[in-house]
């Protein structure tokens, strides 16, 4: 089993956000054949697409993993089920949201997996977190990270918690 390179949105708007996403963050480094070698800084921002919700607290983790990407999925699906996440309405509040963003240079089109995340180019809260893990990052496709993030029209971004000491 080769080792690949697995990198993961994390957002929560419920049942105290900045804690949710910070224990998320240690259960990610403690998912089988997996160890969490990056995580961002917290940032807070307003809801994309229905406006009747709490602001959002995002970061983004970059993972080790020996599982294969569905295998990885599914990890992810039951850590949000852990967390009681209730699957209410699209784009709707929630108390934990994990997104596999990318995976080694896949490109990934199966009924339960896109891969890259097919609405990561258009959002700043996944963007911004990345390009600070990853400045010279580009998509699979070949799309720079950094011109994604110059393309998007202002970001309401704030960054609320500097990065982890120590595990970059
Ligand atoms: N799925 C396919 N590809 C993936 C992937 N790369 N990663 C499938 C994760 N899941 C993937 O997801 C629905 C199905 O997508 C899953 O069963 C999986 O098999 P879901 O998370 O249950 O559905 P959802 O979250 O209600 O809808 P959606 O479109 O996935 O929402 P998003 O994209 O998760 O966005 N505003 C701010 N500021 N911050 C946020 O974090 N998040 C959302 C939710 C909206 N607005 C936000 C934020
Ligand atoms: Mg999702």
């Amino acid at each position: 089993m080769s080792l690949h390179r697995a990198w993961i949105g994390l957002g929560s708007n419920l049942d105290d956000p900045l804690a949710r996403v910070a224990r998320a963050l240690d259960e990610l480094d403690r998912l089988p054949l997996t160890r969490r070698i990056a995580a961002s800084s917290r940032y807070a921002s307003r809801p994309q697409g229905p406006q009747d919700q709490p602001d959002f607290i995002n970061a983004v983790a970059c993972l080790e993993t020996r599982l294969s990407p569905l295998a990885l999925l599914d990890q992810l699906q039951a850590l949000e089920q852990r967390h009681r996440r209730v699957r209410a309405r699209r784009w709707g509040p929630r108390t934990l949201d994990l997104d596999l963003l990318l995976f080694d240079d896949d490109v990934l089109a199966l009924p339960r997996l896109r891969v890259p995340h097919p609405e990561m180019a258009r959002r700043a809260f996944v963007l911004v977190p990345l390009l600070s893990l990853v400045p010279d990052l580009r998509l699979p496709d070949g799309r720079r990270l950094v011109d994604l993030v110059a393309a998007l029209p202002d970001a309401d971004l704030r960054e609320v918690l500097p990065p982890e000491g120590g595990d970059r």
